[in-house]
């Protein structure tokens, strides 16, 4: 459980509670890519999601991949990442901004 204080707040990861820009989003979710393809399997977008404290992992993951994943790789690749933004407004309720 965290205990939130404004004071240190700076030296903690980055929060995603309040808005991110597409880029940032994109930044954070390829910080998941332990096995460095440049695409997001199951598994890693299952640790993002937990990692926000996401409820039922699992089973989000798998709607992610599923509503992402156009070319039925199993992955989520560079050109199918605004799909999971997409997903992730919907779903995760996280606030992804277009940034200018
Ligand atoms: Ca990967």
């Amino acid at each position: 459980m965290a205990i939130r204080t404004t004071s240190t707040a700076s030296t903690t990861t980055r929060s995603v509670d309040g808005d991110m820009t597409v880029e940032e989003f994109k930044e954070w979710l390829m910080k998941f890519d332990t096995d460095r393809d440049g695409r997001i399997s199951r598994e890693e977008l299952k640790r993002a999601i937990r990692s926000i404290r996401g409820r039922f992992s699992g089973w989000k993951s798998r709607r992610g991949i599923s509503y992402a994943d156009s070319d039925g790789s199993g992955f989520i690749d560079e050109g199918e990442m605004d799909n999971l933004v997409a997903f992730a407004r919907k779903s995760l309720g996280l606030k992804i901004v277009v940034s200018n």
